[in-house]
């Protein structure tokens, strides 16, 4: 089978980036990455010669050609069945992908306010109106998925889910978005989780500032 070949952005800010990689690596899945920095005012040129949308994260495999980072996470899936990346059982997978699309559509009160930034000291900011409620509808996904499977991660077991939220596990903590338990429970899963250690390894090796991601 041809590599799979998975182009994406600056570790330590990209956010859609983080995703699928997170997703991929977690489950077992073997890839190479390319990062493309956003490191010009105007955006990266590269950028837009490699991917149709002049976004990344953009995967390569052969041939084919995939974009969007959830579709990422669904080609992975339906390449390699056994790797877990969605939960076995149907209605688990269901309410998994709802959540998920949730997260692709939506939050945008949350992440407009709140870029991900690996390598920034924990300092809470003034939040416009929206992101408290983002914050809301966030922790109670998280508290009602953990219920239902028992934990550490929102399916059990690590899964293309908690790659989806990890930029947001990310946002809490550098924000001081929550106290409460359960979301910091999870957070520490996430956080501790081997292939989220390395992705924030290799993002506080970066020198790139993006100045507009620096809240
Ligand atoms: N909906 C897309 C979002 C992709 C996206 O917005 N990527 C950002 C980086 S996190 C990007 O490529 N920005 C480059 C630019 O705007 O020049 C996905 O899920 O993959």
């Amino acid at each position: 089978m041809s590599e799979l070949v998975l182009y994406i952005g600056n570790k330590n800010y990209s956010s859609w980036s983080l995703r699928p990689w997170l997703a991929l690596e977690g489950c077992g899945v073997l890839f190479k990455d390319v990062v493309i920095p956003f490191d010009f005012p105007a955006g990266n040129p590269e950028i837009r010669k490699i991917s149709p949308t002049g976004r990344v994260p953009v995967l390569y495999h052969g041939e084919v050609r995939v974009w969007e980072s959830l579709a990422i996470i669904e080609y992975a899936a339906d390449l390699f069945p056994q790797a877990g990346l969605w939960p076995q059982d149907i209605e688990a997978r269901a309410l998994a992908r709802s959540y998920c699309m949730e997260m692709l559509s939506g939050f945008r009160s949350l992440r407009n306010a709140c870029p991900m930034n690996i390598r920034r000291e924990i300092r809470a900011i003034d939040l416009p109106d929206g992101v408290m409620d983002d914050v809301a509808r966030i922790e109670t996904i998280w508290r009602d998925a953990i219920a239902r499977s028992g934990g550490p991660f929102l399916f059990g077991r690590f899964s293309a889910a908690d790659a989806m939220f990890a930029p947001v596990v990310n946002r809490f903590e550098i924000y001081e978005l929550t106290s409460d338990p359960t979301s910091l429970a999870y957070m520490s899963a996430v956080k501790t989780h081997p292939a989220f250690q390395k992705w924030q390894a290799a993002a506080l090796q970066e020198t790139w500032i993006v100045p507009e991601d620096e809240a």
